[in-house]
């Protein structure tokens, strides 16, 4: 099951789980109604997985690579760290598949509060596109996930305010009708 969060509010390092108190779980299905798809999959075999085949094929995911972040496998780490965790959104959905290691994927709510997603070994997760969102590691600082996408990737990150882009404003007529 998808483990899942509202926020706290303090300033700690963002690499803590930052749960309220008391806590505020989330659920795959207000997930959804955010736009946010998850799957539990067996990461034993994500070279010959019938599952991920099915997932690839039905929302042409044709494109994938495998991403390390730890300090001595990410090239500019700290750089690259420091990217994830600005609050932004992309024209396209992001998609990732944890192979091992953890993290964390915090997207912004229907009233903008921030629901963090612990996502672990077997976790894939869609980020659809035009969500503000931000990722960061645990307090393991390891990760390796697969990458995913429809076509030729384009990884551009637009920092918030990006209000203006068209990705938002489908994204945000989305949320209006899922609600
Ligand atoms: C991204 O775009 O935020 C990343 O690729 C980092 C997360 S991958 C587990
Ligand atoms: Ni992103």
């Amino acid at each position: 099951m998808v483990q899942a969060w509202y926020m706290d509010e303090s300033a700690d390092d963002p690499r803590l789980p930052h749960r309220t108190e008391p806590a505020r779980p989330v659920g795959l299905e207000q997930l959804r109604r955010l736009g946010v798809l998850y799957w539990k999959l067996d990461a034993d075999k994500y070279e010959n997985d019938p599952e991920l085949e099915k997932i690839r094929n039905e929302r042409n995911y044709s494109w994938t690579d495998i991403i390390t972040i730890c300090r001595d496998k990410l090239p500019n780490y700290e750089e690259k760290i420091k990217t994830f965790y600005e609050e932004h959104l992309h024209l396209d959905d992001e998609v990732r598949y944890i192979l091992d290691g953890s993290g964390y994927f915090d997207v912004r709510d229907q009233d903008d509060r921030w629901i963090r997603i612990f996502m672990e070994r077997g976790d894939l997760i869609t980020l659809p596109a035009g969500i503000y969102h931000r990722f960061t590691l645990d307090e393991r600082n390891y990760v390796k996930a697969m990458r995913l996408f429809v076509g030729d990737p384009v990884w551009t990150p637009y920092n918030r305010p990006a209000d203006h882009l068209e990705a938002r404003g489908q994204y945000l007529r989305f949320l209006a009708q899922s609600a």
